[in-house]
């Protein structure tokens, strides 16, 4: 039966206990010292007849943290086949061992089936491959799947070991193709090994060896669905073999890379890995040089460091620095790297510091404990660290133990029975003990049933033991089923005790959402030790019960209808239902309104402003870069390499012009204009100054591609240095004609370059210069022409523009403008006030609560606005669209025939009351 090809379903394996690994659990750990052809010392035991010898290290391993055992008999003067046998059954006989699945290693399939024959649970095979042709690699297959094995699958086929991205992703895609098109082969049982090869070796050819096989990993894990990516780390170090401070360097930033893309599982020394974090900065950056091909001398300079860390010895290791560090600090970093040497002194200055023990607990061995947990869910510490962690922090809580005794009260006799158990399938126990320590120190009597407690267990034992209260601890996701699980046999067998839920992954929602409702009695989650004997003496109170209950009832009921809330809406009708639900919609009689203007528009608020305008600006379809330049002389001047502007600049001293010189001046601006220098909207030369209403074009392209505009400053000086020589000429005097600086204004938007340009053209008659009825010859617009033309416009006409109108020019909408469009409710979400807006502001519960947040928001709104604190942007468009399926089309124009981008939609599934 195979198991259908699907990415989320569960790789299950098997030793005596299941180890299911979810696309969650995290790294796996293969444990890597029981390889005859890796590990000197199991080489020698096995050698030596020795596989007592060779148990301790399999032994050793699964105390490690390994979470499959990989098996390897490949020795030229053994009969591995036996070796196999042998070493697989004495495992089988050893439960602590056993429990674990096995991976089978060989490259030999005789010793493959070998051991196939004797494993017990669900194994692995490492490896088959397509090295002896397509039928040989599917006869193999077929016979894991009969032995029911999971298989890995190396990179590997007729020609060679796959050493490229390509080489390896090809292989592997046909790998997977042969596997579960043409027998069945199940995705999930599926590992592909890519092959982790041997950088820094000198020959370039190598350099990326590290970064092929990250990219394989990325690409099995986006392409080929449900299988799992795993890889032989040490290889990856072997140029620096007897340097294990490099090697240890190189293995963890490789797997810390590797995991992010994808990377499941791992043949590793476990004992070896550094944690990433802690690599030294210079090498873990000379150690990534390599591993990520960066530079071309990244061999040359990390042998460079790694002869010179070998001949000082491995310092690192004696590094003492810490232990000057605060006594916070140095618990910390013990729990981080498991060192146990200092944990008790440490431990007693900090129990001094806080005075009382279970303090020490909370406060700082739980902080550093909480590091470990982000280091390891983050990928950067794995679990062998992990489990030494856990040792240094047993060994910090035995030690606070008679501490905590101490303060019990001498004589009184216990006030009642606490069984305490960590649920069944998770092992960890460190809290559910603090939990039980602090009980007994407040005279109460704790039965601990241990870890991986079934159900059954548990409650056969309070039943017998008479106990008062349950207590269940769990740390891992599946623990918290398990706890449902127990909730309702509780129910069931008619249980009437309180249930105590605590542990890292438990959770007060969670108890309330999913656990509470099946079980009648009291059901608490608590969330640390400290708060342990306030919830166990109210519970054990019946005064007290009362009271207690119905606060948490009430308190949990809220959690649950908030959550059911929130969870409502997700109820989906399928995607079937949700095209039938489509509203048929008859265009026929439907003309829509056409925008005036096809393409991009941009919108901004409080565009006048330098930070406003040069957010806007990037909204250029012209320029990225579309920067304001802003200088200052007298006047405030600005600058961008595209956009249009409104320039005023007076005679010297306001000295008047003749009209002939008023006709050099417009001749110039019009020479400027006929040279392609700038679009000309309107001009204006008036008595003493010069209205310019204008927009620079591009002067050249540079290497780039990148449009070169004129700058304003290149386009007024030419205009004022042409015509201040013709007039000075003309006058037969020197000296200045115009004055340096000029008004300038940026145009922005279309209504303000209209409003400019109604100015502009008005200008003339409003400043009286010419009578109401006459023409000025001295103002050129579009519609004019020219000096002279039969009408003047008396600003009756629009600027024309001779561009298409999605040239970045951006509409003007202010902050105030925007502000009745604010939609409230996500506000309130956000501060997880539940409701809607405005009727959350009546709320019963929350209402007063949402007032006044919401009066606090409208004074910052108003100061936002007032001060324009902030710079709203947008861009929007228009474009000729069709409807196509569930996609929408849109056309390049309004002939629709050329597709510029297509939008899928996702049918509306939510359903609707
Ligand atoms: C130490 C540790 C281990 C050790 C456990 C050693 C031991 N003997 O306990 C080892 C190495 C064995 C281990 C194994 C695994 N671990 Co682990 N482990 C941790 C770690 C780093 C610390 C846990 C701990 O001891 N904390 C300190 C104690 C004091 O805190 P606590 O348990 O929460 O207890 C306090 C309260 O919760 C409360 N409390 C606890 N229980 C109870 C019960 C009652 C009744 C009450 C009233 C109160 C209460 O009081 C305590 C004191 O205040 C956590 C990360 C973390 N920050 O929690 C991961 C973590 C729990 N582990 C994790 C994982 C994934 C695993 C493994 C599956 C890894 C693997 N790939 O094999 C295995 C699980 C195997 C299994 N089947 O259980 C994940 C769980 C993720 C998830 N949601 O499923 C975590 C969260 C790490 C992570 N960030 O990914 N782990």
């Amino acid at each position: 039966m195979t198991q259908g090809n699907d990415a989320s379903a569960v790789l299950h394996l098997s030793g005596l206990e299941a180890l299911d690994v979810t696309h969650d659990f995290g790294f796996v750990v293969v444990g890597e010292r029981t390889n005859i052809t890796g590990s000197p010392k199991f080489s020698k035991l096995i050698l030596a007849d020795d596989f007592e010898g060779a148990l301790v290290v399999a032994r050793q391993q699964v105390e490690g943290g390994a979470n499959i055992l990989d098996v390897n008999m490949d020795e030229g003067m053994i009969d591995s086949e036996a070796a196999m046998t042998r070493f697989l059954r004495l495992i089988g006989s050893e439960p602590d061992i056993s429990r674990i699945p096995i991976m089978i290693d060989s490259s030999k399939w005789s010793v493959i089936e070998a051991g196939l024959k004797c494993v017990q649970g669900k194994g692995v095979v490492n490896s088959i491959s397509l090295k002896a042709g397509e039928e040989e690699f599917l006869r193999q297959a077929r016979l894991v799947r009969r032995y029911g094995a999971a298989v890995i699958v190396m990179a590997f086929d007729e020609k060679g070991q796959a050493d490229t991205v390509e080489r390896k992703t090809e292989i592997c895609a046909r790998a997977y193709r042969l596997l579960t098109e043409q027998i069945g082969f199940p995705p999930n049982d599926i590992i592909f090994d890519p092959n982790i090869l041997t950088v820094a070796t000198g020959i370039e050819e190598h350099n990326n060896y590290a970064v092929s096989f990250i990219e394989a990993t990325r690409w099995i894990k986006a392409n080929l669905p449900g299988a799992r990516v795993s890889g032989g780390v040490s290889n990856i170090s072997f140029s620096f073999r007897g340097n294990n401070t490099v090697r240890e360097a190189m293995h963890s930033a490789f797997l810390y890379q590797a995991i992010q893309a994808g990377l499941d599982m791992a043949i590793v020394n476990a004992g070896q890995l550094a944690v990433y974090e802690e690599i030294e900065p210079s090498l873990r950056e000379l150690v990534e040089d390599v591993l990520f091909n960066r530079r071309p001398d990244a061999t040359e300079r990390l042998v460079e460091y790694a002869e010179r860390v070998k001949s000082k010895g491995k310092v690192s290791a004696k590094d003492e620095a810490w232990r000057s560090a605060p006594v916070e600090e140095r618990l910390s970093h013990a729990l981080v790297k498991g060192i146990v040497e200092h944990i008790e002194a440490d431990t007693e200055e900090a129990r001094q510091k806080t005075k009382r023990p279970l303090a020490v607990i909370e406060g700082p061995l739980m902080a550093g404990m909480s590091v470990v947990g982000d280091l390891f869910g983050s990928g950067k510490m794995f679990l062998p660290q992990v489990v030494k962690s856990a040792r240094v922090m047993k060994k910090a809580v035995a030690y606070l133990m008679p501490f905590m005794e101490a303060e019990k009260q001498a004589d009184s006799k216990p006030q009642g029975r606490i069984l305490m158990a960590t649920v069944k399938g998770d092992v960890h126990d460190i809290g559910k003990n603090i939990v039980g320590v602090v009980l007994q120190c407040n005279n109460y009597e704790v039965i601990d049933l241990g870890v991986m407690v079934p159900a059954e267990k548990i409650l056969e034992t309070a039943r017998e033991r008479k106990a008062d209260i349950i207590g269940l601890s769990g740390l891992i996701t599946p623990s918290l089923d398990e706890m449902v699980h127990v909730a309702q046999e509780m129910e069931r067998q008619q249980f009437r005790l309180p249930l105590l839920i605590g542990g890292a992954t438990t959770s007060r929602a969670h108890t309330a959402v999913k656990i509470e409702q099946h079980y009648s009695e009291s059901v608490v989650h608590v969330l640390d030790a400290s708060r342990a004997v306030g919830v166990v003496s109210a519970l054990l109170n019946p005064d007290a019960k009362l009271k207690f209950d119905t606060t948490t009832r009430a308190d949990y009921e809220r959690l649950r209808n908030e959550h059911s809330e929130r969870t409502r809406e997700k109820r989906m009708l399928t995607l079937e239902q949700a095209r039938a639900n489509r509203i048929p919609i008859d265009w026929s009689n439907y003309k829509p309104p056409i925008p005036g203007f096809l393409g991009f528009r941009a919108a901004a608020s409080n565009p006048g402003s330098a930070r406003a305008s040069r957010a806007v600006s990037g909204a250029s379809p012209e320029t990225s870069e579309g920067d304001i330049r802003y200088s200052k002389r007298n006047l405030p001047h600005f600058e961008r390499p595209w956009g249009k502007y409104a320039v005023v600049f007076s005679t010297h001293q306001r000295r008047p012009l003749t009209p002939s010189e008023r006709d050099f001046v417009l001749q110039s601006i019009l020479t400027a204009k006929e040279r392609n220098q700038i679009e000309l909207y309107a001009a204006s030369v008036m008595p003493d100054h010069v209205h310019l209403l204008f927009e620079p074009q591009i002067k050249e392209t540079d290497a780039n591609g990148n449009s070169i505009f004129w700058s304003l400053t290149e386009i007024l000086k030419g205009i004022k240095s042409a015509t201040a020589h013709r007039i000075n000429k003309a006058a037969g005097c020197t000296g200045a004609v115009w004055d340096p600086e000029s008004i300038d204004r940026l145009v922005r938007s279309e209504s303000d370059l209209q409003e400019k340009f109604d100015y502009l053209c008005r200008n003339p008659w409003d400043a009286g210069v010419v009578r109401q009825g006459e023409d000025y010859p001295w103002l050129w617009t579009p519609e004019t022409s020219r000096r002279g033309a039969e009408k003047s416009t008396r600003g009756a006409c629009a600027p024309r523009t001779t561009r298409d109108p999605s040239d970045g020019s951006v509409i003007e909408v202010p902050l105030e403008t925007l502000v009745e469009y604010i939609d409230w409710s996500p506000f309130f979400h956000t501060w997880e006030l539940r409701g809607r807006y405005p009727a959350i502001l009546d709320d019963e519960v929350v209402g007063t609560q949402a007032r006044e947040l919401f009066a606090d928001a409208q004074h910052l709104l108003q100061q936002i606005v007032s001060e324009k604190l902030l710079a709203a942007r947008g861009v929007f468009g228009f474009w000729p669209v069709n409807s196509s399926g569930d996609d929408v089309e849109v056309y390049r124009d309004e002939k629709r025939e050329e597709v510029v981008a297509r939008f899928h939609f996702l049918r509306q599934q939510m359903q609707k009351p």
